[in-house]
């Protein structure tokens, strides 16, 4: 399942490897793309959704939007 998270509050590098390792912790497997411009989090995980967003509300960044882009065709950047 491919979910594409609205984050605020990335601004830089170390934003994104927070996120990533924060997504990771909650599943290792888990693919984790970053766009810090638009603030996108792609998530290819068999996980919960309700897992992810909070492994990211846990790193200190507020989750937007989750959108579910498996059904579209993916993550597009
Ligand atoms: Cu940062």
């Amino acid at each position: 399942m491919t979910i594409e998270f609205k984050v605020e509050g990335m601004s830089c590098q170390h934003c994104v490897t927070a996120v990533t390792n924060a997504i990771r912790a909650h599943d290792a497997a888990a693919q984790v793309q970053v766009d810090l411009a638009s603030g996108r989090v792609v998530v290819d995980s068999a996980q919960p959704v309700d897992a992810m967003k909070a492994a990211i509300d846990e790193a200190g960044y507020t989750v937007t939007a989750v959108s579910n882009v498996t059904a579209t065709g993916g993550a597009a950047r």
